[in-house]
Order: structure tokens, then C-alpha cells, then sequence
């Protein structure tokens, strides 16, 4: 099931295993989710939890 909508997780463009819907860097393998939404990927966040 292909489609450009993506509805279901049909792309993951940096091929991490998760999908471009739910991977907040679609372009960065080594990130996917960013807890305090600061811009900086969890892996890379020295504070995950707080955005300052
Ligand atoms: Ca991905
Ligand atoms: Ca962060």
C-alpha cells in the first residue's frame, strides 16, 4: 500500500525504522523522537525532559 498521503507509515525516508509520521527528524537516522520539542533530538539532548 502505497500512497503520497502516507497515511499509515508508508515512508521513512532516513530508513531508521521509524516512519516520516512519527519521526520527529525524518531526515536523521540517529534521531526519531524529541521529548521537550526544543529542536534537538533526544540522543543529542543533554536534558531530553526540559527544554531549557
Ligand atoms: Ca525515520
Ligand atoms: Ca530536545
Amino acid at each position: 500500500m502505497h500512497s503520497h498521503s502516507d497515511a499509515s507509515e508508508t515512508m521513512d525516508s532516513d530508513m531508521d525504522g521509524v516512519g516520516d509520521n512519527a519521526d520527529a527528524f525524518p531526515q536523521d537516522a540517529t534521531e526519531t523522537i524529541d521529548s521537550d520539542m526544543d529542536g534537538v533530538g533526544d540522543n543529542s539532548d543533554v536534558f531530553p525532559q526540559d527544554a531549557n
